[in-house]
């Protein structure tokens, strides 16, 4: 009993001791960690992630944006995955010097970014920021001929849609390769995307490969020639 009692006591000054060490040792743990302490700050950055370009934007500018994932895969061959070894963007058709772009070289034209929403007539839509170049600055580059008054889009799925040549030189319309800062991945359009901003998801063309522009306004694209307006006017 009277072991027992001791063992007791010993084992609760023990307990003291290592209170006692670890209140004592507090303080000092505590210094390091005072703030405006150079040495936190810099161990903080350290340890803390860099931000790599491969995060998807939440919001911009104030405004809440729609995510890469909300889309619903509706493409008519599902995604495709475009081989870039042998890719180029061709403009083709009515103009005075036709022209085929790598990927790197339809990046060195101007970049433009701005937060535009899509609609699928399906029902859904999505707000994102977009980042391209302007589809004009391509078609200029090649030289408009008199009688162009359409621009037939083709993509590496066979897909095509098209709109008012005007529509396209009047506006600022992005030719995208960037969606809320990613790059686009292969089932949103890699490499390009057509933001055909106000008009509907059937005419943002995906993984687009051609822009070929004739003198034939009522010409009909995959879904137009199914019954879909020809204007897609989503205003
Ligand atoms: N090449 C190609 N682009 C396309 C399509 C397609 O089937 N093929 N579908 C269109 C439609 S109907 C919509 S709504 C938008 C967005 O489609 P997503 O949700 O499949 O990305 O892409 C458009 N661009
Ligand atoms: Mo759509």
């Amino acid at each position: 009993m009277l072991e027992t009692l001791k063992q007791y006591k010993v084992k609760l000054m023990n307990r003291n001791i290592v209170i006692m060490f670890i209140l004592s040792g507090l303080p000092v743990i505590g210094c390091s960690y005072t703030p405006g302490n150079t040495n936190k700050q810099a161990s903080k950055s350290q340890s803390s992630a860099k931000e790599l370009k491969s995060v998807e934007i939440k919001d911009y500018q104030g405004e809440k944006l729609g995510s890469i994932n909300d889309f619903r895969e509706n493409s008519i061959k599902g995604p495709q995955h475009v081989d870039m070894n042998t890719y180029k963007l061709k403009i083709t058709g009515l103009v005075e010097k036709p022209i085929e772009y790598t990927y790197n070289e339809v990046l060195k034209h101007q970049h433009y970014s701005k937060v535009i929403t899509i609609h699928c007539v399906e029902g859904w839509s999505v707000t994102l920021l977009w980042e391209g170049i302007l589809a004009k600055d391509l078609l200029n580059e090649a030289g408009v001929k008199p009688g162009a008054n359409t621009a037939i889009f083709h993509a590496y799925d066979g897909y095509t849609t098209s709109l008012p040549l005007d529509f396209i030189m009047d506006n600022d319309i992005i030719i995208a390769y960037k969606m809320n800062d990613i790059t686009l991945p292969p089932e949103r359009g890699f490499p390009f995307e057509l933001v055909a901003e106000d008009k509907l998801g059937y005419k943002w063309i995906k993984w687009l490969t051609e822009i070929e522009l004739s003198d034939n306004p009522d010409y009909k694209g995959y879904w137009e020639s199914r019954g879909y307006n020809n204007d897609a006017d989503a205003k």
